[in-house]
């Protein structure tokens, strides 16, 4: 399981329920002030994480057998079928989707093959390939471009990449930019391919650091810096306007290597509408858990924004939707049931007795003993940082099945 967008509604009208029966009683002020300013903008961010949520466009580009089918099936982690096997003779993208059902994700792919095939006996890209690409992007408008080179025909084929730079040239007066990763594929076949991997071989390791830095010096033309700080074998981050990256990979089946960070790196390049199925598809938990902290982050600001309330609340029970909505997307990042259940599961698991019997006010007086903060009164901080500590607390739970007092937390707020 995992966060599926079309329960969000369902989701969202269950914790509203619970919302509301807390309000009876409240004066006017305070009850529009909660609607307005509490869960309003908690529903808001649930909007923009599953609701607006949308799958990535990933553009393939690069000459026939580099690897671009089977970078695919390396992130995917799994054989994603073919379209269409046979080699075109004109130029087309073939554009499909792989979908992730039991994850609620999918991705678009478009596989421009056949693009670079169309070169003149002097290697250069003939020139309807070149319209037609740029044409191509202009119609697809993808999220990222992943530009697949096999690491020994990098030498060969700069010439693709001027061509590239040309085409991202005429992209920019469209008001298009499109962040291009250049993926250097096949590294295990650089030099010696027995001498593998290069964490373990720091031959292989040169090699494929001096080939980075050909690709960034002498045909980008650009400053770099490396991505994974410790090894610069790893990957270049570039900023020439067009390019943000070039990265050695191998997709070989059997043979993976880098492809974390590869996906990571594509993850920090997508716009954040296309990151949850980008993610959630790979079950990506590192990533996965960050788009879990922003929500923890978020969620208690909003819930510290009571503090600004125009009559006094003394009661802290009202934040338990609040909170039983954050922990409900927490689970559901960690890949569990998107659904209030699951907010309970871990409440169970804290020691809090959530018999059917019982109604909300009963689990939420019970919940408030999670956090010691008797006898405070509930100012926007107090409100803030329990939020925050009993996110963390479900974070730690949901993703690393570790049962932890929400207090031992208090000290990062
Ligand atoms: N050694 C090695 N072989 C690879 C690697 N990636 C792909 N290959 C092999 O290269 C061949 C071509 O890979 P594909 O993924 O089909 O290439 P493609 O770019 O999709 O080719 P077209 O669909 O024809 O455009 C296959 O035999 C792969 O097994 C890699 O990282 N290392
Ligand atoms: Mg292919």
């Amino acid at each position: 399981m995992a966060i599926d967008k079309n329960k969000t509604k369902d989701l969202i009208n269950g914790i509203d329920e619970l919302f509301e029966s807390f309000l009876g009683g409240m004066d006017k002020k305070t009850q529009e002030f909660l609607r307005s300013k509490v869960m309003g903008p908690a529903y808001e961010e649930i909007k923009k994480l599953v609701e607006d949520s949308r799958p990535p466009r990933i553009y393939l580009m690069g000459r026939s057998g580099h690897g671009k089918s089977s970078l695919i099936n390396a992130l995917a982690n799994k054989e994603v079928a073919e379209t269409n096997p046979v080699m075109p003779t004109t130029p087309e993208s073939i554009p499909y989707t792989i979908t992730f059902d039991d994850v609620f994700s999918c991705w678009e792919i478009i596989d421009s093959r056949g693009i670079f095939e169309t070169t003149k006996p002097n290697g250069a890209v003939d020139i309807d390939a070149t319209e037609f690409l740029k044409n191509d992007i202009i119609k697809r408008k993808p999220d990222i471009i992943m530009h697949v080179i096999a690491a020994t025909e990098c030498r060969n084929l700069s010439n693709d990449l001027k061509v590239f730079r040309e085409i991202q040239g005429e992209l920019k007066k469209e008001d298009l930019y499109i962040p291009t990763l250049v993926v250097l594929n096949k590294a295990d076949t650089l030099g010696n391919p027995r001498e593998w991997p290069p964490e373990e071989k720091a031959k292989k390791a040169g090699i494929i650091t001096d080939l980075l830095n050909y690709m960034t010096d002498e045909v980008l033309c650009c400053e770099h810096s490396n991505i994974d700080l410790n090894y610069s074998y790893k990957g270049y981050k570039v900023e020439n306007g067009v390019y943000v990256g070039v990265i050695p990979v191998s997709s070989c089946e059997g043979e993976l290597w880098n492809i974390e960070l590869l996906s990571n790196y594509i993850g920090e390049n997508l716009c954040d509408e296309a990151c949850l199925n980008f993610f959630q598809a790979q079950r990506r938990r590192q990533q996965l858990k960050k788009l879990s902290t922003s929500i923890i982050n978020r969620f208690s600001t909003i819930a510290s924004g009571i503090g600004a309330s125009p009559v006094p609340i003394s009661d802290i029970l009202v934040l338990t939707p609040l909170q039983l909505l954050m922990i409900t997307i927490i689970g559901g990042l960690s890949c569990r049931s998107f659904t209030k259940e699951t907010a309970f599961e871990y409440l169970g698991a804290a020691g809090i007795n959530i018999g059917a019997a019982f109604g909300i006010r009963e689990i939420a007086r019970q919940a408030v003993k999670l956090i010691p903060f008797g006898g405070w009164a509930l100012s926007g901080g107090v409100a803030g940082s329990t939020t925050y500590m009993l996110g963390k607390a479900a974070e730690a739970y949901f993703f690393n099945g570790e049962l932890k007092s929400p207090e031992e937390f208090n000290e990062e707020n």
